[in-house]
């Protein structure tokens, strides 16, 4: 039987031929401090998928914790006999997974990794065709406005780190809150906007660590602050509660890090659960998965954020609708040959792929 491909006159699809996990603890600028406890390095799984032309596609996954490695790296590492062989196509992948995973469903580990394998897979598009994905995706690389992402500061103590910030460009920072009282989120806002002045957007986010009654109390003593936004402030799940706080809240509503796919950010969209949105990319399938909540953003007319993932950030907010912020939070800086560079508060995609080079000697001295 003649190939398939025979009829379309088409070169046969470059197929994937290894999948390759490895964990490290990247070193951070700075420990991300939240309401809900300190991430002192970034624990990740580098996920590297190798297509049958000899390209290497490669990404990042995000643990959180480094408890998260082992199961992450195994999930990948078995995942391998599933993809070898099948076409090194992302959105096709995607959808082959998303049935293949249909029983079990893509919450946690499932979704973190398939994410990883389809931000790889763009990554090795990419580079076979020698182009950045934003130019893959029908965009061209421009420099996206960043904020600065810090965790809870001490206004004093990291007075030099935000005035760095400042000199670098950014025109917004965000900070983490919630870890005290009241008249703490208040000392640190208050040391934060008297820092960066008037002009710069400051951004809270309390990690879901609030009521919907508390945030409500303690926005009433912060909005003299002029706030961009307030963050997640109750459990990211808890669409109710975030649209309870946006009805009554006299700031912008923001969420989205924690929706596992397109249909999570349907679901807290019909619920009015945010003025704004911030997708994850390893929580909302990666660039394929990006490309279906970005039209849901367009649709309900939603300013769309990044969340982490700065290098694939860049990519994919050039040909967002409504594109808001990129979140500056450097997390795998540590293990790229290439590390991310702001200029004028901003970062501009490259390529091929997503940019992504692993640094083999860090990656050695990080291995987990
Ligand atoms: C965050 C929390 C924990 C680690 C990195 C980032 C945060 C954010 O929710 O929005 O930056
Ligand atoms: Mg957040």
């Amino acid at each position: 039987m003649t190939s398939p491909m025979a009829d379309t006159g088409n070169a046969a699809a470059p197929t994937i031929r290894k999948v390759t996990a490895r964990a490290v603890n990247a070193t951070l600028t700075r420990p991300v401090k939240t309401a809900v406890g300190t991430i002192p390095s970034a624990p990740l799984v580098l996920v590297d998928v190798a297509t049958d032309e000899g390209v290497t596609g490669s990404a990042y996954i995000f643990g959180y914790k480094p408890v998260m490695l082992g199961a992450l790296t195994r999930l990948l590492a078995d995942l391998e006999d599933v993809l070898v062989g099948m076409p090194a196509a992302p959105v096709q992948c995607a959808h082959d997974l998303e049935h293949y995973f249909r029983l079990v469903g893509r919450q946690g580990i499932v979704g973190m990794a398939l994410s990883g394998i389809d931000m790889a897979l763009w990554d090795a598009l990419g580079k076979t065709q020698g182009r950045p994905v934003v130019e893959l995706l029908g965009g061209t690389a421009r420099p996206v406005p960043a904020y600065d992402s810090y965790g809870v500061v001490d206004p004093v103590a990291d007075r030099k780190d935000l005035e760095r910030s400042l000199e670098q460009g950014f025109r917004a920072i965000k900070i983490k809150i919630g870890d005290g009282d009241i008249a703490r989120d208040v000392e640190m806002v208050s040391g934060v906007r008297d820092i960066i002045g008037p002009d710069i957007a400051l951004m809270i986010d309390y990690n879901q660590s609030r009521t919907a009654q508390e945030t409500l109390h303690r926005l009433e003593r912060l909005v003299e602050f002029d706030l961009h936004w307030v963050e997640e402030p109750v459990f990211a799940e808890d669409f109710a509660g975030h649209a309870r706080i946006r009805e009554a809240s006299p700031v912008p509503v923001q969420t989205g890090e924690n929706w596992w796919f397109a249909s999570d950010m349907s679901k807290a969209i019909d619920a009015d659960a945010c003025d704004y949105a911030m997708p994850d990319l390893m929580k909302i399938g990666g660039v394929t998965g990006w490309l279906k909540a970005m039209g849901l953003g367009e649709a309900a007319s939603m300013p769309i954020s990044s969340h982490l993932f700065v290098e694939a950030s860049a990519h994919v907010l050039p040909v967002t609708p409504g594109a808001h912020w990129l979140e500056f939070l450097d997390i795998a800086g540590a293990v790229l040959a290439h590390p991310n560079t702001i200029e004028n508060g901003c970062l501009t995609a490259r390529g091929p792929g997503l940019g992504i080079v692993w640094d083999d000697a860090a990656v050695a001295r990080l291995a987990v």
